[in-house]
């Protein structure tokens, strides 16, 4: 019987406190599945892969040269793929050595995992990082089984065909047996591509499979005492007054200064009438070495400390803007005590923080979720406010809302988004994802073929499902 690997950019080490939904995400299915997972060291240089075992999880790391990395990650990763991806084609800065960068990483990779895989291993690929993997295993040659996730939209046709080389970065997609997105727009959007260059007859299977939480698990975090004293002590700070909470990583991806603006539309109209809302903003800084990302921080403090200048009053500051991370405990609590959280996106693959939201919720008076309809949690949350992220009058209407809602329509709403994040869970997400690529998982519950994963679009590689499953991971940041 062969093991699970997951490849990432990036592997989350116990321990460690994380800012990204994906390394959340992939703990808990590795810790599950007592898996094996491959990515970066979190050092520069060359040499064989770190190899240790910690909770339950075989960590395979390596060591990558500064130049490489620095092309491969902040460059063609960074400032190419991710503006693209999100549909920030102003922001992307195509070169072509940071592309050759990119490659090489991968090649890299593809050279560790020919050294560690057996040949009933299963391997699962993650995020835009690491499209090419499946293709340099291919010219390794390893026949395992290979899937891919992309955690971030994939984005129309017309916008992926400005990439110079577009049409060799989809190519590597076929190379996988599996390829899984977050939304049946984003699988619909991929299969238009690949048929746009030539791409018909593939072997590779694209499907939906949209990322979950563990929401009965953050709701017992969000009861127990950790979370319940920093709640109450965020409240004790509130003097009475209400508030609105955005937890995100610094990206402009997040719409955050839009965000910013929608509020103080907010409090420019409400001036009088109401007993002033506070909005927390928890941002901790991401990829500082990008200089978009540099340029964002500045342009929030501009406007936090504009908003505050003209809004404050002796005992009230209106936004708390906040560059740090939290343990989730303490998040949960976070969460828990806010009114209403402000999840506006400009672009979103799923948004993980919009279902921890949620999961946090005291069921006897739940807060409102105000969810950008450009996020991929949308789609599985309607009963949430849907707002444009880029009409600050629509998010402004939308808080207003949030703060005369009743209480009985706070519960119904937050009872059936509860009872979709507890259906659709990270574990069901985990487990249809492996289940496809590679026939049910030993030990593990099989997984409904009545769920919202949707389009086999081509056909999967024959023998498929009489070998049994291995898991290995890769993974990015
Ligand atoms: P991200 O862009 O990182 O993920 P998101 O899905 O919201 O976005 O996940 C963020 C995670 O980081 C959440 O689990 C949140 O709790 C945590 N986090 C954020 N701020 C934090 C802080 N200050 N302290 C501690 N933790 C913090 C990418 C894609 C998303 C997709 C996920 C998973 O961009 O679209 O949902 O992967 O597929």
């Amino acid at each position: 019987m062969g093991r699970l690997f997951v490849v990432s950019n990036r592997v989350a080490q116990p321990g460690d406190v994380q800012t990204g939904g994906l390394a959340t995400a992939l703990q808990t299915v590795l810790r599950e599945h007592r898996g094996v997972w491959m990515g970066w060291s979190g050092k520069h240089g060359e040499g064989p892969a770190h190899v240790h075992i910690g909770d339950g999880i075989r960590y395979c790391t390596l060591d990558i040269p500064k130049p490489e990395f620095n092309a491969y990650y902040h460059h063609f990763a960074n400032r190419t793929l991710w503006p693209l991806f999100h549909y920030r084609v102003d922001l992307v800065d195509y070169r072509r050595e940071a592309y050759e960068g990119y490659r090489d990483v991968n090649k890299r990779f593809a050279r560790a995992l020919a050294q560690e895989l057996g040949p009933d291993d299963v391997v699962w690929i993650h995020d835009y990082h690491l499209i090419p993997l499946a293709h340099e295993m291919r010219k390794l040659g390893l026949g395992q089984r290979i899937g891919f996730f992309l955690h971030i939209p994939m984005p129309s046709w017309d916008v992926l065909s400005m990439l110079p080389g577009h049409e060799e970065l989809l190519g590597f997609l076929t190379e996988y047996d599996l390829v899984g997105l977050q939304t049946a727009g984003d699988t619909e959007n991929l299969r238009h591509s690949l048929e746009a260059i030539g791409k018909k007859q593939v072997r590779c299977e694209l499907a939906t499979f949209p990322i979950g939480i563990d929401a009965r698990a953050v709701a017992q975090v969000a009861a127990a005492p950790a979370a319940i004293s920093a709640a109450s002590g965020l409240r004790a700070s509130l003097s009475g007054k209400r508030l609105a909470i955005g937890v995100d990583r610094l990206d402009y991806s997040k719409g955050l200064p839009e965000r910013f603006r929608a509020f103080a539309r907010h409090l420019e109209r409400k001036k009088v009438r109401h007993e002033p809302l506070t909005y927390l903003q928890i941002a901790p800084p991401t990829r500082a070495a990008v200089p978009e990302y540099q340029t964002l921080r500045k342009e929030l403090e501009g406007l936090a400390g504009h908003i505050n200048g003209l809004h404050s009053r002796p005992d009230w500051t209106p936004i708390r803007y906040v560059n740090r991370s939290y343990s989730h405990r303490i998040l949960t609590g976070f969460y828990r005590a806010a009114d209403m959280a402000l999840v506006t996106p400009l672009r979103d693959g799923m948004n993980l923080v919009a279902k921890e939201y949620v999961a946090s919720q005291d069921p006897s008076s739940p807060g409102v979720l105000v969810l950008s309809r450009l996020t991929g949690a949308a789609e599985g949350l309607p009963e949430a406010l849907l707002v444009n992220p880029h009409d600050v009058d629509d998010v402004a209407n939308a808080i207003d809302t949030a703060l005369a809602m009743p209480v009985s329509e706070r519960r119904q709403r937050w009872e059936s988004m509860m009872t979709n994040l507890k259906l659709h869970d990270i574990n069901r997400w985990a487990s249809e994802f492996l289940e496809r690529l590679h026939g049910p998982i030993p030990g593990g519950e099989p997984a409904s073929r009545s769920s919202p994963t949707n389009a086999i679009l081509m056909p999967a590689r024959e023998g498929a499902a009489s070998r049994k499953p291995a898991l290995v991971l890769a993974t990015r940041t």
